[in-house]
């Protein structure tokens, strides 16, 4: 008899990104969700609003809340959100020291309660921390993966498409290297359609808006004052949860562990990964400017920095 059951989703953090996932799990359908908090109470009094919604949007799929990860047990993805975000006038950097030990525990009880999961890490400063959480489980690299180019790209093609007032839909881009200040817009990569970005918008412009894509966590912080960016995080964190459950083999910008491609190995970095059934089942190697490359280097070099700081 074939495996007609739902997919099981552990959400490890309910908190701002946490439970919007669980709600684009539940309209979408992705699979049945576990959304699992430190604070008492709060993860399944968000389960049950979210369930209290599932009659509007259609969905059958089961989502409860808890306290006690036995209630993860043999989750086919885990998604980890746990940790602080930042506050005004903090880099993702400032958060290595708390969210280490966060991750840390985190990652041990993934361990033992869903060995067999694939692992979305979307907490910051994320390259260090999803690193800190292959360490810790000691699962294959394939199956480890950091949620930022998403994220990253995503910025950079509502700006594009905001500057030309077309479908943000129909603009396909890719940002690279580290999840910070020295992330990388590929230019040369970005199509409107197909159509080169730079073909339609002047130098000037996009250096404008690449700007901006960097900034873009610090001037949604900013805005907040309490918090970070959750909706757009909580939409890549899915796409990428939905190419991996669904073995839709999207081509997306994420961390994956770097074995030699690009000159890097032995680190997590944002690169153009194939995401199907198998976690990352092949990492993309594109073309780069010389100018590219460099800013690509330098990331990875800021990366190593953050690694190099993690505890033993
Ligand atoms: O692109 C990206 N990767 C980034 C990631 C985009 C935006 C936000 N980025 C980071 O995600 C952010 O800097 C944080 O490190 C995480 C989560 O952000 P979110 O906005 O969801 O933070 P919240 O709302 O504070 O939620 C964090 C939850 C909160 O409910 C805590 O109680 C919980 O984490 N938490 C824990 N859960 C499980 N286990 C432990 N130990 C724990 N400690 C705190």
């Amino acid at each position: 008899m074939g495996d007609v059951r739902r997919k099981k989703i552990a959400l490890i953090g309910a908190g701002n990104i946490g439970g919007t996932i669980a709600f684009l799990s539940s309209v979408k359908e992705v699979g049945d969700v576990v959304l699992f908090d430190v604070v008492e109470g709060m993860p399944q009094g968000k389960a049950l609003d979210l369930s209290h919604a599932a009659p509007i949007h259609g969905s059958s799929v089961s989502i409860i809340g808890t306290n006690d990860y036995a209630d993860i047990a043999d989750a086919d993805l885990c998604i980890i959100t746990a940790g602080l975000a930042r506050k005004p006038g903090m880099s993702r950097d400032d958060l290595i020291a708390t969210n280490s030990k966060i991750m840390t525990s985190v990652a041990e009880n993934i361990k033992k309660y869903a060995p067999n999961s694939f692992v979305i890490v979307i907490s910051n400063p994320l390259d260090a921390m999803v690193t800190l959480c292959q360490r810790v489980t000691g699962f294959e690299v394939n199956r480890v993966l950091g949620m930022a180019g998403v994220l990253d790209s995503t910025r950079y093609r509502a700006f594009i498409a905001s500057e030309l007032n077309v479908a943000p839909s129909v603009i396909s881009a890719l940002v690279l290297g580290g999840h910070g200040d020295t992330m990388v817009p590929i230019r040369s990569h970005t199509t409107v359609s197909g159509i080169p970005v730079s073909h339609l918008i002047d130098s000037d412009k996009l250096d404008a808006i690449e700007k901006r894509v960097r900034g873009a966590g610090g001037e949604v912080v900013s805005l907040l004052k309490t918090g970070s960016a959750f909706y757009s995080p909580a939409s890549s964190g899915i796409e990428m949860a939905e190419s991996i459950l669904k073995d839709q083999k999207k081509v997306l910008p994420c961390a994956a562990y770097l074995n030699g491609e690009y000159g890097y190995e032995g680190i997590y970095m944002g690169v153009p990964a194939v995401l199907g059934g198998n976690g990352v089942e092949k990492v993309i190697e594109v073309s780069l400017t010389e100018e590219e490359a460099a800013a690509v280097k330098t990331s990875a070099e800021h990366v190593k920095e953050l690694i190099g700081i993690l505890p033993a």
